[in-house]
């Protein structure tokens, strides 16, 4: 990520689930470039099958039928609309690229852009030989078995034969007419399902420089470090983490959190508290909307804790996993985004990326920069502070009672903005405010399950 003029660091992406693409636009106008994301993370483009017996689930998405830039989301004209505004606010775009498979759809169908197309017969595009033809169903059956797993159909899609020199061409062609639009870097979709050398040779065709991240959950049978030498990996087993301690465990085991947990290299690593598939699981493992104080907790400890590339999900209630976006028109068109939702039932558009703790903590992260992790404190429970040392301070009590004390925050003196509940506007902050001393002490009180943040860009008075 590119250094900022105080010399630190962009680095957190938002993930507009679902969105059209005329409201990332204005998002990245009006919240992201403000706020200080590096990126947005958008909905695969591509045109995908419609599936309005099944009520036009999100996942439509993930089921390409061609690459024109047709889908629910907008078309051409308007994903490069959106590339541009968000260029202009100072906010990357990252796509979404589906590139192991196309649909799963056994009778075929009618795509969004109207091609019609069969299970391994995109017109134009791909025909049956494009594709591996497993044994049987075709799909991936023994998921200790890595040939199996790339060369098989998860869940049914069909594969694309990667190792083939003219499907690796129309796949790069997809990507490369992306980056003429500008975007900047790609999410692979199901990484772990095409092999590394596979995605190594579609890299190799690109015309411009992209940002990789690639989607390899697990490590076995394959190891993410195959793919390191392409890109980033998504890192899942950090979310895995984050929910099972907050929600279960003690605040306090997360002193040496990242490497040592056997988690990629903190560089090449992406993460999140929940994404849009694990916010789905229903195990109830994954921290989510629904947790409300816990995910906060986690979310502002994700922010303000120096290990990978964060992604932020920004998402919309719902009940049923499948249901698509809010609002859809019976016929799957989308209207424009409206934020505001409810936690419980289908309870509309989420917009997580806009909520004070987060806006606050995207600041708290790029001014911290690459400070490190110092005055380390815990009560041996559930309850943590810690520095980003001479850049900010931040106290995470998960207790249900209230924490009382004196932080050694080791930051200049003067009055802070907590910025997990307020902004600062002209030298204002909307919010409560805490005192440093010239020692560098706090003498404040967390509430229970809430947290508490500062940092030196928003420091409102000195003394
Ligand atoms: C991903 N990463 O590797 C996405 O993050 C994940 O959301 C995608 O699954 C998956 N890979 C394939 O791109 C999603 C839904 C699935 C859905 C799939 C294809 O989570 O539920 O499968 O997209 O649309 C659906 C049905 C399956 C069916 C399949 C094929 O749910 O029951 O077998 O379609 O027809
Ligand atoms: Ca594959």
């Amino acid at each position: 990520p590119p250094a900022t003029a105080s010399g630190s660091q962009k680095d957190v992406t938002a993930h507009l689930f679902q969105w059209p693409w005329r409201d990332v636009a204005q998002e990245c106008r009006s919240t992201l470039g403000p706020a200080g994301y590096a990126a947005v993370q958008v909905t695969p483009p591509q045109e995908h099958v419609e599936l309005p017996a099944q009520g036009h689930p999100w996942w439509q998405a993930y089921q390409p039928v061609s690459y024109q830039l047709d889908s629910r989301y907008g078309n051409t004209r308007e994903f490069a609309g959106m590339v541009e505004a968000c260029h202009r606010a100072g906010v990357k775009v990252y796509v979404d690229a589906v590139i192991n498979h196309m649909s799963g759809q056994v009778g075929g169908g009618t795509g969004s852009g109207g091609t019609r197309f069969g299970k391994y017969d995109y017109p134009g595009l791909y025909d049956s030989t494009d594709f591996h033809h497993c044994d049987g169903d075709g799909w991936i059956h023994d998921w200790n078995n890595a040939w199996e797993i790339q060369h098989c159909e998860l869940l049914g899609l069909s594969d694309l034969a990667t190792e083939q020199e003219d499907v690796r061409s129309d796949i790069a062609g997809y990507l490369n007419g992306l980056l003429r639009l500008g975007v900047d870097g790609f999410r692979i979709d199901a990484a772990k399902h095409i092999p590394a050398a596979d995605l190594a040779a579609i890299k190799a065709k690109l015309k411009r420089p992209a940002y990789l991240y690639q989607e390899v959950l697990g490590n076995t049978p394959i190891p993410k470090a195959d793919y390191l030498p392409n890109g980033d990996v998504i890192e899942d087993a950090y979310g895995q983490q984050i929910s099972r301690v907050v929600k279960s465990g003690k605040l306090s085991w997360l002193d040496q959190f990242g490497e040592a947990w056997g988690f990629s290299p903190t560089g090449s690593a992406v993460v999140y508290v929940d994404s849009h598939d694990t916010e789905r699981d229903q195990s109830g493992a994954t921290l989510t909307y629904k947790d409300g104080p816990l995910f906060a907790i986690g979310n502002v400890f994700s922010l303000a804790w120096p290990y990978g590339h964060p992604l932020v999900l920004s998402s919309y209630g719902f009940t049923s996993t499948d249901a698509g976006p809010p609002g859809a028109a019976p016929d799957g068109d989308l209207r424009s985004v409206r934020c505001g939702g409810v936690t419980s039932g289908p309870g509309g558009w989420l917009c997580q990326q806009q909520d004070t703790a987060t806006v606050g903590m995207v600041g708290f992260r790029n001014t911290a920069g690459t400070a490190p992790v110092s005055r380390w404190w815990s009560d041996g429970d559930n309850a943590i502070g810690f520095a980003r040392e001479g850049r900010g301070y931040v106290v995470l009590n998960r207790e249900s009672t209230a924490v009382t004390r004196t932080f050694d925050t080791g930051l200049p003196a003067g009055v802070y903005c907590d910025v997990t509940r307020g902004t600062v506007r002209g030298n204002r902050c909307t919010g409560p405010t805490v005192t440093v001393t010239k020692t560098g002490t706090l003498t404040t009180t967390v509430p229970g399950l809430s947290a508490l943040a500062i940092d030196v860009r928003h420091r409102v008075s000195r003394p």
